[in-house]
């Protein structure tokens, strides 16, 4: 990304550049100003910023500019400071790109939908080549990132092991579940999770607020009848319900559900957020649904309510369509991964000679996120 041209724009308000490739973008001087990446803005080994916006003059401006061999180089006064620019940094964060999609319910471009049609794309690797090869957990990651789910195989049918999985990028999210949980049947089970029967697809925890951004679940016996899982794109759904019926979905990203948690001593855990939960700028960011959870729900209007029941059922008969469904039994040793902002999993109910012992444990996206980015960085140096 060579500069070709930088002109002063606004009596040193604004800048505007020219790059040989033709592309050309404004910048603010105030912008600029505070993305300095001289030592003294920014921290040299840490990259953090040094200064406060109270640091930089209200009436910054630019007096001079010039482009020496590709490098820019501005002086901003009344600081009478001269600051050089990389001219790659600056076309890659560039934002004079116009408004961005402000479609309602947008999704990053790094998210792939998928339903039942995508079942053997489904990211799987095995346990051991996750720990020792780091191209292939980058990838396993990626998939996470893009898909929402993926599975790991070969594990150790080993109590505790779940633990291994999330130390591959990040840490469990302690609750009052524990570290993890025992999934299997009990005898007064503080939740219909551990009982043998069939839970609708759900999104975990969405009375807690944050809610976990991540579950695990770990398979170490599985030789009962039934109890196959089943894991649904809850983006997708809600974009099948778009289409349909967007006062549908509006008003389900409108309105705020309840959710609650009241089933052991100590505890109440409540929460009031919509089952599908937007962005400010309309980005489809979020589901929480939960059959077993959602509390009476007493923000929506009177005469929205009867609608917002049309839609909520809708969305229901999207999630329990078996086309929108990926499936499997997982064996002893094997677990899957979801993102629980966004896929909902569910389980066939199980019965009858033979035992289920799953463990679960929650950890978070952004340790997710922040793994793979790491992962990914080095990788591109090494191409480079
Ligand atoms: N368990 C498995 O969110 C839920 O209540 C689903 C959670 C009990 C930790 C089950
Ligand atoms: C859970 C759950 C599914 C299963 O524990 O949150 O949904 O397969 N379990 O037992
Ligand atoms: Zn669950």
């Amino acid at each position: 990304m060579t500069l070709q041209l930088a002109e002063i724009l606004d009596d040193g308000q604004g800048l505007k550049l020219s790059w040989q490739s033709g592309r050309q973008a404004r910048f603010h001087a105030v912008w600029l100003r505070d993305n300095a990446q001289d030592p003294e803005t920014r921290a040299p080994g840490n990259g953090q910023r040094l200064i406060t916006i109270g640091d930089i003059p209200a009436d910054t401006r630019l007096v001079a500019a010039s482009i020496d061999q590709g490098a820019l180089s501005l002086t901003f006064a009344p600081e009478n400071k001269q600051v050089a620019f990389d001219a790659t940094w600056l076309a890659r964060h560039a934002y004079d790109v116009g408004a961005g999609d402000q479609t309602i319910g947008w999704l990053p471009s790094e998210l792939q939908l998928w339903d039942a049609r995508h079942q053997a794309q489904l990211q799987q690797a095995p346990f051991a080549s996750l720990q020792r090869d780091r191209g292939a957990l980058r990838d396993w990651l990626a998939a996470v990132q893009r898909d929402g789910v993926a599975k790991v195989t070969d594990g150790p049918a080993e109590s505790g092991a779940l633990l291994q999985v999330a130390g591959l990028f990040g840490f469990v999210r302690e609750t009052n579940y524990g570290r993890w949980f025992e999934v299997r049947t009990e005898v007064n089970p503080n939740n219909l999770a551990y009982t043998g029967l069939g839970l609708q697809a759900h999104t975990d925890n969405p009375y807690r607020d944050p809610v976990p951004t991540l579950q695990i679940l770990y398979c170490l016996e599985n030789s009962a009848e039934g109890g196959d899982s089943l894991v649904v794109d809850g983006f997708a759904v809600a974009k099948r319900l778009q289409e349909e019926d967007p006062r549908g979905f509006a008003l389900l990203s409108r309105y705020c559900a309840r959710f609650e948690y009241a089933g052991s001593d100590g505890v109440r855990l409540r929460s009031r957020r919509p089952m599908i939960e937007l962005g400010p700028d309309g980005e489809l960011i979020g589901i929480r649904f939960n059959n077993r959870s959602t509390a009476p729900i007493v923000d929506v209007p009177y005469e929205e309510m009867r609608a917002y029941y049309d839609a909520y059922r809708r969305f229901a008969e999207i999630v329990d369509d078996p086309a929108m469904a990926m499936a499997f039994k997982l064996e002893p040793g094997q677990s899957f991964i979801v993102d629980n902002t966004r896929v909902l999993h569910a389980r066939k109910g199980y019965s009858g000679a033979g035992s289920r012992w799953l463990q679960g444990c929650y950890a978070d996206k952004d340790g997710l996120l922040s793994t793979l980015a790491a992962l990914s960085e080095v990788q591109q140096e090494a191409a480079e």
